[in-house]
């Protein structure tokens, strides 16, 4: 069969933009060659409804060893005693814990879209918001930090059956403790949504939600380096409060019901490419050498927070404890998206979000969110951070100036060209 020559160009020229560019999408990174080869394998002509042990089609024996295999290795990597791989996404992976225990109508409460949250926290645009009647809290306007009295205070008042703490766009660590105590007081459970910080909490660099929270969800593809997709984890398993019984009658707990709500409450075969992938990518992380990128991340992140402050760009709450950083342009005078249009033509590649308390639509926003996960991957240390910031600063003070913004994309390349992305690819 020839080759499709017009879709695998198109691949070519993705791989080239991503060679060439100075990659800052706080959720982005670059997996290994093994973890692609293992997504690109003949996994993926296999159907496998079911669990491992308990298919619904033939032919599942070593599918079965490949989705055991993820299992445990994630179970090691967080020290989790239960775990689902399936979810096709961080969001399956949510609306999963969703249906397991919720009933339509429950009242939730999540950090605001608006404050660095998740559309699957109950935003009503999102399935979480329409289906469950949705409470938020947010950030203190002052520090940037999460404002734990207004999300206690709405706990009590409320009376969620759900707290989800967890953000996409959140500079600094969480106090899980103290959600667990008020979420056992007010009787709701806990969900962290890990999905960004997750390999940093794998490797202990924050703060273990899994001891204080009911439930733990994530994607794979960000901090974690894995393949795009989803998962959920216990450490203590517990009787679902839903109390939905088994076919002989016995109460099911919340592991039971969580894997009746992936499959088949939502998705139908899993992706077992995908979950071949993931296996890799938990092996990778289990791994030395694992934990210092991470430590590298937040380094890498310091840093490039110390050299916007030095250039007078607003941080909010300031600085960061994690992988990324969300900055408020307004005194710079540049919104979100033009900010992210230009640097986009510099090959620095970012995107554009609200910042708290922000007076501009989400197509438009006042800020920018930058993250290190993919440039650190890359190989990029603390002194390359200096360099990058001045390169933003550059194109964001001269943003109509399109000779300027072609100099600093001319730099970028040659930047880049010193750390070799695939260089196994053609
Ligand atoms: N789209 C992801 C992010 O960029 O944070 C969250 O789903």
């Amino acid at each position: 069969m020839p080759k499709d020559t017009t879709l695998f160009s198109l691949l070519d020229r993705e791989l080239v933009r991503q060679r060439t560019g100075i990659e800052l999408i706080a959720s982005e990174n670059f997996t290994s060659l093994a973890v692609m080869q293992a997504m690109g394998s003949v996994a993926t002509n296999k159907y496998a409804e079911g669990y491992p042990g308990k298919r619904y089609y033939g032919g599942c024996e070593i599918i079965d060893e490949i989705e055991t295999l993820a299992i445990e290795r994630l179970k090691k990597v967080f020290g989790a005693s239960w775990a689902n791989v399936q979810p096709h996404s961080g969001a399956q992976a949510n609306t999963a814990v969703f249906l397991a225990c919720l009933k339509p109508g429950d009242p939730i409460l999540g950090l605001d879209l608006s404050m660095g949250g998740h559309l699957t926290h109950g935003s009503p645009a999102n399935y979480s918001g329409k289906h469950y009647r949705a409470f938020f809290y947010g950030v203190h306007k002052e520090t940037g930090l999460i404002n734990y009295e207004q999300l206690e205070e709405t706990a009590r008042r409320e009376k969620p059956k759900l707290i989800i703490c967890g953000a996409s766009a959140y500079s600094r660590d969480w106090d899980y403790k103290r959600i667990r105590a008020v979420a056992d007081e007010v009787g709701a459970l806990v969900l962290a949504d890990i999905a960004h910080p997750a390999g940093l909490i794998a490797t202990g660099v924050l703060n273990d939600p899994l001891d204080h929270c009911h439930i733990v969800t994530s994607t794979t593809h960000k901090t974690l380096r894995g393949p795009r997709g989803g998962l959920i984890m216990l450490r203590h398993d517990f009787d679902n409060p839903l109390g939905a019984k088994d076919p002989k009658g016995n109460i099911r707990s919340m592991s039971a019901a969580l894997d009746l709500a992936v499959f088949p409450g939502m998705q139908g075969g899993p992706l077992e490419h995908v979950i071949a992938a993931k296996a890799v990518a938990f092996g990778e992380i289990l791994e030395d050498g694992f934990k210092q990128y991470t430590q590298q991340v937040v380094a890498n992140a310091q840093a490039m927070a110390s050299a916007f402050v030095s250039r007078d760009y607003h941080l909010i709450s300031g600085g960061t404890d994690n992988h990324l950083m969300l900055i408020d342009l307004r005194n710079k005078n540049i919104t979100g998206k033009k900010a992210q249009e230009v640097l986009d033509q510099a090959h620095i590649t970012l995107n554009k979000n609200a910042v708290p308390f922000d007076d501009k639509s989400p197509f438009v926003t006042s800020g920018i969110r930058i993250g290190v996960p993919a440039i650190t991957t890359r190989g990029l240390r603390e002194t390359d951070m200096e360099n990058i910031v001045a390169m933003i600063d550059e194109v964001l003070t001269h943003a109509d100036q399109p000779e300027v913004v072609a100099a600093v994309r001319e730099h970028v390349q040659t930047m880049m060209q010193q750390f070799p992305l695939y260089p196994e690819l053609s």
